[in-house]
């Protein structure tokens, strides 16, 4: 099919201002009626030809102004209604479809969950439901009216507010009305109806509204929703105090389903969760899962301003929405926690998933220009560098002018459906600052890189600075133009405080943040009363890779001194990844490793600083992953090498901390109260870190301290924390705890993924025969795609050496594994596939190895848009 380009945009022919959803719901044939209230746009609309589009729906009846619309004036295809003679004047459509939700696989439409009618309409779900103009441009008013059967569905819910409900008299069924007063996209609507427990709470707005709100979920977990709910309501809190962002309807629900393809949708006052992201307690949810529910129940808040009463355009302009509300998620984190260790949390998943996305085949910009699927555009790039964006917008701006144009987009725009233009001018209009330049950052795709050289003249007093910038070609863009990147830094003098300067040229520096807009430039600071150490890109100002030439010296004064948290993790992981990458190059060619010194002194100065916070501690102590080691070396990547040499690394680093390990280890045990709180979790990530690196040494001692942390432990985070550090050994012992933790949660779907995890993160040969023995575990389920992410997901996405056997096996699995749930679930098989994203980079063989896997799947017949459109763009 033709790819769906940005220039082509039009807009619609059609508006439709009100939709009347009527749904008799029947597990294999609901019955769908839905009232259309249509008026052309446009003289060409006016000659009578009208198309809607459908995915897989069987039309039953359509009237038009009240009447059968005659067989020769309409062409239906399971994908298509083409009416031919619609009135020039507004008018009404009746559509009458019936959809099949016991038999949606695909989770996109209405489907059926754990027993739970639910609907899934973003990006192109509505048009499983019915017909019509399936686009975010097109706004209307909806109201729904649900009726089943009361035994099988006693709870009915739609978006907006309720108007009226009761029962059928002379049957056994019941109905309910729901009305949206808010104009909204097809995407955004939702209904759930099904037999589901819930809590409740209130909310009083700022200006004095009460709001209520309720959380759903299966029965029997609804205990495990209260932290939800408490973060949701200091989401609502927080986007008015932060934002002047109210609430607007007077009830805001949230339902927590088992079978969902993403994390959580943001439907217009009917959020549906994944209930990974609501369900939360001590015994089952690690501090991880804490920290996830708060920041996805307060993204999926966040969008009711950011997405849902500005909506996008068309879907090129995803990250308008996306990358602003991540952006905003990840403030209110960072307000509700440590917002260092949120930076440096935030910055490794950028890394990990997105420097690889925009360094591979699959590099796309935050803003795409092309499409064949869009539901595989819900990409790193658009979420997390689109929100990367956003924070530069903000560097660029100072705090106070990004809240005026943040202030001046909402007011200009509420009720819109807007684009990244819209968007920018609210805050070059509001400031007066010209971010035309700023505005590449949406265009192209890429990670730069940034050079910087720095030389100190000590009789002229003045310190020379260089920047260079660069962008390698991407698909489709081999041309790149400099772009506008803020770089915070600070001079670092001899006593760790960074130094004042009397004056500057060679380019704009406001306050801590220098301007970088130009290919190459050199700032000259003058009057610097000493050699400085440069501080750069300090809180990850701008998404890029610096290379600076440091000594390791310089590396570690930074590391003691750097003001800025993130910059002192920085350099720690500089050292480390320094060590890394040439501890590969020694196993590759069989020579002993070496290691640097000032790194072990740098990690026992912060491990013995009780200065610095625990979970700041907790991320300094933990050493690139062997992904982050493969995308450093970017070329020539044999996992093996790469396991093998961190693995030296950390005995080396254990060995030389020594006992300290334990002496930090034992002054955090003792405590048995759990607390989700930042502060608290901190704690119990520093004391699961040393275990881990303990264990490093393999000795008996440092085995039976992991045993035993696993059997004593008082809540899931240290329970999981040992389990993992000892399967991650890969410990013979390894066997019984996770038999012995399976049997404890047997019951529990959302711990067992856990479980599944485990297994199939093993550093073991025998690993892939183990996730091929659980495909057939009662304990998992084909078409839960938790299940499935959880046990092959994590094989392909988390197992480096046993993903990357040499012998390809794991790259067949993959195969095969995709071409079987290729025709059940496409999004989530193509979601799978993203793991060969880096296939290039591997050694010869195993690239050779994974393209033939890649080209099998190509060659498969039937294959999904989906999926095709991943393994296409993946080998191109
Ligand atoms: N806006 C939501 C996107 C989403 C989605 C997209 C495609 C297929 C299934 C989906 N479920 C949810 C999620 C969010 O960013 O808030
Ligand atoms: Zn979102």
């Amino acid at each position: 099919a033709a790819p769906f380009r940005l220039e082509d945009y039009r807009a619609p022919a059609f508006t439709i201002d009100t939709v009347a959803l009527d749904f008799q719901l029947d597990p294999p044939a609901t019955r769908v009626t839905a009232t259309l209230s249509i008026r052309a746009n446009t003289e060409e609309a006016r000659k009578g030809r009208l198309e809607l589009i459908g995915d897989e729906i069987v039309l039953k009846g359509l009237k038009l102004d009240g009447v059968a619309v005659p067989a020769s004036h309409y062409i239906a295809t399971p994908s298509l209604l083409t009416l031919t003679d619609v009135p020039k004047g507004p008018f009404t459509l009746e559509i009458e479809t019936i959809v099949d939700p016991a038999a949606n696989t695909k989770l996109m439409g209405l489907y059926r969950t754990s027993g739970t009618y639910c609907t899934q309409c973003e990006a192109e779900g509505f048009r499983r439901i019915t017909y019509f103009l399936d686009r975010p441009d097109v706004l209307a008013v909806y109201t729904t009216r649900l009726e089943a059967e009361k035994s099988d569905a006693p709870i009915l819910l739609a978006n907006g507010n309720p108007v009226e409900s009761g029962d059928i008299p002379g049957t056994d069924r019941h109905f309910a009305i729901w009305h949206d007063p808010f104009p909204k996209p097809s995407y955004l609507f939702a209904m759930v109806a099904g037999d589901l427990g819930v809590i409740t709470d209130r909310f009083t707005t700022m200006s004095g509204r009460d709001v209520e709100l309720r959380i759903y979920c299966e029965h029997g977990k609804e205990a495990r929703c209260t932290y939800a709910m408490d973060a949701l309501k200091r989401s609502m809190k927080w986007d008015e105090d932060v934002f002047g962002l109210e609430y607007d309807l007077d009830i805001f629900v949230i339902v927590a389903v088992s079978d969902f393809n993403m994390g959580a949708m943001e439907n217009k006052g009917l959020n549906v969760f994944n209930d990974k992201y609501v369900l939360a307690d001590p015994d089952a949810a690690t501090d991880a899962d804490y920290a996830n529910v708060e920041g996805v129940i307060a993204h999926e808040y966040f969008h009711n301003w950011t997405g849902n009463r500005i909506t996008c355009r068309d879907w090129f302009q995803l990250c308008l929405k996306e990358g602003l509300t991540v952006f905003r998620d990840q403030e209110f984190s960072s307000d509700m926690r440590s917002r260092a260790v949120k930076r440096i949390a935030d910055v490794r998943t950028l890394q990990a998933r997105q420097f690889p996305e925009d360094g591979g085949p699959l590099a796309h910009p935050v803003r795409p220009e092309i499409y064949h699927e869009i539901s595989n555009f819900y990409t790193p790039t658009v979420y997390e560098k689109g929100a990367e964006v956003v924070r530069m917008l903000k560097s660029i701006l100072g705090p106070d002018d990004f809240r005026k144009g943040m202030d001046l987009y909402v007011k200009r725009h509420d009720g819109d459906a807007a684009t990244i233009e819209d968007f920018l001018a609210s805050f070059a209009d509001a400031t007066g600052v010209d971010l035309s330049q700023f505005k590449l950052w949406y265009s192209q795709a890429g990670t730069p890189q940034i050079v910087a050289r720095g030389a100190y003249d000590e009789a002229a007093k003045s310190y020379k600075l260089t920047l260079t910038q660069s962008l390698a070609a991407t698909p489709g863009q081999s041309q790149k133009r400099p772009m506008h990147m803020p770089i915070r830094f600070g001079l670092i003098g001899p006593n760790g405080d960074d130094m004042d300067y009397a004056s500057v040229s060679g380019g704009r520096v406001d306050r801590d943040i220098i301007h970088l807009t130009e290919a190459s430039q050199t700032l000259v600071f003058e009057g610097v009363g000493g050699r400085p150490v440069p501080s750069l890109l300090r809180g990850f100002s701008a998404p890029v890779r610096l290379a600076i030439d440091i000594s390791a010296s310089d590396l570690l004064f930074q590391a003691r001194t750097d003001t800025d948290p993130f910059n002192r993790w920085q350099a720690v992981q500089t050292l480390a990844m320094r060590n890394l990458v040439a501890g590969t190059a020694e196993q590759i060619a069989g020579r002993a490793p070496k290691v640097e010194p000032a790194l072990i002194d740098a990690l026992g100065g912060v491990l013995d600083n009780d200065t610095l916070e625990p979970a700041f501690r907790a991320q300094v102590l933990q050493l690139p992953s062997e992904a982050d080691i493969a995308r450093e070396l970017g070329q020539d990547v044999d996992p093996e090498a790469i396991a093998a040499a961190r693995t030296a690394l950390r005995l080396a680093i254990s060995t030389g901390l020594g006992d300290r390990l334990e002496r930090h280890y034992a002054r955090l045990s003792g405590e048995t109260d759990f607390h989700p709180d930042a502060t608290s979790a901190g704690r119990r990530a520093l004391r699961n870190t040393l275990l881990d690196l303990r264990l490093a040494r393999r000795s008996p001692d440092a085995i039976a301290a992991a045993l035993t942390h696993f059997e004593a432990a008082t809540n899931m985070t240290d329970r999981l924390a040992a389990l993992a550090t000892i399967t991650q050994a890969a410990l013979p012992e390894r066997r019984a705890v996770l038999d012995a933790f399976h049997d404890r949660y047997a019951n529990d779907a959302l711990v067992l993924d856990k479980w599944l995890t485990l297994e199939a993160t093993v550093p073991a040969p025998d690993t892939l025969d183990r996730v091929k023995a659980l495909l057939k575990h009662p304990s998992y389920s084909p078409n839960n795609p938790n299940r499935v992410r959880a046990l092959v997901g994590s094989f392909a996405g988390a197992n480096q050496t046993q993903f990357n056997r040499a012998d390809g096996a794991g790259y067949d699995f993959l195969a095969d594994f995709a071409l079987d749930l290729d025709k059940r679930n496409p999004q989530t098989t193509a979601r799978l596939l993203v793991s060969f994203r880096s296939w290039r980079a591997l050694e010869p063989v195993r690239r050779a190895r994974a393209e033939a896997a890649l080209r099998r799947i190509a060659a498969a017949k039937d294959l999904s848009p989906d999926t095709l459109d991943i393994v296409t763009r993946t080998l191109a």
